[in-house]
């Protein structure tokens, strides 16, 4: 898979809520994914995580507990609860992911016998967290995952992104496994995003690649 090194394959967000039809939050073609990841659990990573975003019901990126705000279309200014000059820009969802519904779990056509560990995010209701390495704010009160610390321990050098959705927690995983210092590939078509316009996928793809990740397609030669 890689010459050198360890690599970890990261499935982000492949749940109920994510696909079509009945998800809340329902990305475009979100589920046609689930056979190729799938393929891709049968390659001999060292370590397969699933991520789950995992929301309380009262959970600050939902549209529903600000008033008169509208989802998809309503941005929100999050502030650092532990840091006042910190701030987030983000826009305001649908109800999705939360704790104990059926909408937070992995879709079933997701193949989980190979999976190492699914690490939850999104639980500290008072910020937004896209990535799974934890939310924008680096304050320690503010709830990280482990993720970081549980690849390093796993002796992981090689980080391969896929899931959903493309421009939001994929990307922003993605990103932040890089500035942990893994190198991190992004497999384009092994995810799905929620903006389908046409320069939302090219510009998601920009961003990541400016922060040093690597996007590659299920055919890259990085998995022969
Ligand atoms: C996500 C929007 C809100 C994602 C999570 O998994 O990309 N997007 N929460
Ligand atoms: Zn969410």
């Amino acid at each position: 898979m890689t010459n050198q090194g360890k690599a970890a394959l990261v499935i982000v967000d492949l749940q109920n809520d994510f696909c079509p039809p009945d998800g809340a939050l329902a990305v475009p073609g979100g589920r046609d994914i689930a056979p190729a990841i799938n393929k891709l659990l049968d390659l001999p990573f060292a370590l397969n995580i699933a991520t789950r975003d995992f929301h309380p019901r009262d959970h600050v990126s939902f549209a529903s507990q600000h008033t008169e705000k509208q989802p998809f279309t309503s941005s929100h200014t999050i502030t650092n609860p532990e840091n006042p000059q910190e701030t987030q820009e983000t826009i305001l969802w649908p109800d999705h992911c939360v704790q104990d519904t059926s909408g937070c779990e992995l879709i079933s056509e997701l193949d989980t016998s190979e999976l190492g560990l699914v690490v939850d995010k999104g639980q500290d209701k008072r910020v937004e967290s896209y990535s799974a390495f934890g939310p924008p704010f680096r304050s320690p009160r503010v709830s990280m995952s482990q993720l970081a610390d549980t690849l390093r321990h796993a002796g992981i050098t090689h980080v391969f992104v896929c899931g959903l959705a493309w421009d939001f927690c994929v990307k922003a995983t993605a990103i932040d496994a890089a500035k942990e210092g893994f190198t991190t590939f992004a497999i384009h078509d092994a995810s799905r995003g929620i903006d389908r316009s046409a320069k939302g996928p090219a510009a998601t793809r920009e961003e990541m690649e400016k922060h040093g990740v690597r996007v590659i397609g299920l055919e890259s030669k990085e998995f022969d």
